[in-house]
């Protein structure tokens, strides 16, 4: 089966749904990511003194995702998502961030070990034309971090709609390795994104309770907002940086030749050493580092696969049965490999040192259990009336309350409960912490890193260990929620300060 590109785009633009309900007639297909992948530029820096200056300016466009049609989108300094911020360990950095939407923002550094005051939470509104000067000292370890609208309430529709970007973070570290750091080349940025549009190319978002209560799915896959997307590659060994940009999918990640992932780094940081996996599940706000090593004239597509455990895990008959898991297969990208510069180095095995607390080091142990409740029409939280109630603990958030205060200094055991009949990622802003057991057992391999977000699956318990360290202010708080946006704007979310 032959499909022209035009026959395809516009094929998906009319009835989304088709062509992206992949099957193994259209995976023979070589249509199939007829689009070069857009690559978000580098910021690049203004010198103020010892600072980097970066300008961001959040602002209405319009973005061709299917040809001919034009989607109104919102971005940082283009029409959707935003350039790429990269800085060193021991930067000083500093943000003017304008606001030239008709609408209040905030942009939330995630991922980010910094004063509460910048962290860009709800707190942090940026009015329409004010400009929001951040400034803070990256002290962190090399990772993939990013930036995203925070707005209380509204933070899913921002998102959606292109209120993200990356925030690269090198160090010394991370340089030794070896590893391929030339951005765009072999150093490859992937946000990958769900979308769902209507026919007159506006995204579509929040049309029904089921988008709230699951969280909201998109049936076409955009990769830096690039719809089907190729990468032809030069190297022989690439560095994929994934974000998983979604509002609330979850992704297994898998290569569609059957070989394994090497995969190298997690949220906050590279791992201890690398983990060869055939799948790999990457929740909401998630980051992983993947390196590919690829053979002249090889072509691999990175897909997403239907998640067997998780599915079974939602089982039949419950409520939300079947929708919290990946049921389908989603082509994401098709890595081709032309010309190669060749290497001849064996995939590193060990990486770097990773900081990390046993439990008797804990000063305490928090526990958190995320709600969800059906309520009325009417109900009390979303937008357009939804009446989806959740919360964390039995209260849903309020910006006037401060949940609890964390001493500075101290080390602590977060106990995460998920009672509902959904897996949920859980986000906490302005710290790295470690995973320290599910249900008991270990961490996941690609979990022995440093990580910001982590997956609590139906019906399980997770514990983190975190230090708080560097920052007090006991009037600004910190927010720590659920990452599928849809349950954070309803309310799964809580504030902490640390004094
Ligand atoms: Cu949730």
């Amino acid at each position: 089966m032959t499909i022209s590109r035009r026959s395809f785009i516009a094929g998906t633009a009319l009835a989304v749904a088709a062509p992206f309900k992949v099957n193994s007639a259209i995976a023979a297909d070589e249509n199939l990511f007829p689009n070069a992948l857009r690559i978000p530029p580098l910021l690049q820096p203004a010198l103020s003194g010892d600072k980097k200056v970066f300008d961001l300016v959040a602002a209405p466009g319009k973005s061709e995702f299917f040809d001919g049609i034009l989607t109104p989108t919102i971005g940082f300094n283009g029409n959707y998502l935003g350039p790429t911020i990269r800085v060193r360990a021991g930067d000083h950095v500093a943000l003017r961030v304008k606001n030239a939407l008709p609408d209040q923002t905030t942009v939330h550094w995630h991922g980010l070990h910094i004063p509460a005051r910048s962290d860009g939470g709800p707190h942090q509104i940026i009015e329409p034309g004010s400009v929001w000067e951040p400034s803070f000292e990256i002290r962190q370890k090399a990772s993939l971090c990013w930036y995203h609208s925070h707005l209380m309430g509204q933070t899913g529709e921002q998102v959606l709609r292109g209120l993200a970007g990356l925030f690269l973070i090198e160090d010394d570290e991370s340089k030794a390795l070896d590893l391929p750091v030339d951005y765009g080349v072999d150093d490859i940025p992937l946000v990958i994104q769900d979308r769902r549009f209507r026919r007159d190319g506006r995204f579509d978002y929040l049309s029904s309770m089921h988008d709230v209560m699951a969280g909201y799915k998109g049936d076409v896959i955009l990769v830096n907002g690039t719809v089907a997307p190729h990468v032809v590659l030069r190297r022989q060994r690439t560095r994929l940086r994934v974000l998983n940009g979604s509002n609330s999918r979850i992704y297994t990640l898998g290569r569609d030749d059957g070989a394994d992932l090497v995969i190298v780094g997690s949220d906050g940081s590279l791992l201890e050493q690398s983990v060869m996996q055939r799948r790999l599940r990457l929740g909401p706000g998630e980051r992983a580092e993947l390196l590919i090593d690829m053979e002249i004239d090889q072509q691999v597509r990175l897909m997403s696969y239907p998640d067997v455990v998780n599915t079974r895990q939602a089982g039949p008959g419950m409520m939300m049965g079947g929708m919290s898991g990946n049921t389908e297969t989603l082509p994401i990208l098709e890595l081709r490999a032309a010309r190669l510069e060749t290497i001849d180095r064996a995939m590193p095995t060990k990486l770097i040192r990773v900081s990390s607390w046993s439990a008797a080091q804990a000063a305490r142990t928090r526990t958190f259990t995320l709600d969800m409740a059906m309520m009325g029409m009417g109900g009390m939280m979303g937008r357009g009336g939804m009446g989806a109630a959740m919360g964390i603990n039995g209260r849903p958030m309020s910006m006037d309350r401060i949940d609890f205060k964390v001493p500075l200094g101290s080390t602590e055991i977060w106990e995460i409960r998920n009672t509902t009949p959904l897996t949920h990622p859980f986000h906490i802003h302005g710290i790295q912490f470690r995973v320290l057991d599910r249900d008991g057992a270990p961490p996941l391999p690609q979990e022995l890193g440093l990580k910001d977000t982590v997956l609590v699956d139906a019906g399980s318990a997770v514990r983190v260990i975190i230090e708080f360290s560097d920052y007090a202010d006991s009037e600004r708080p910190y927010m720590y929620h659920c990452h599928i946006l849809e349950h954070e704007d309803a309310g799964m979310m809580g504030q902490f300060v640390v004094v």
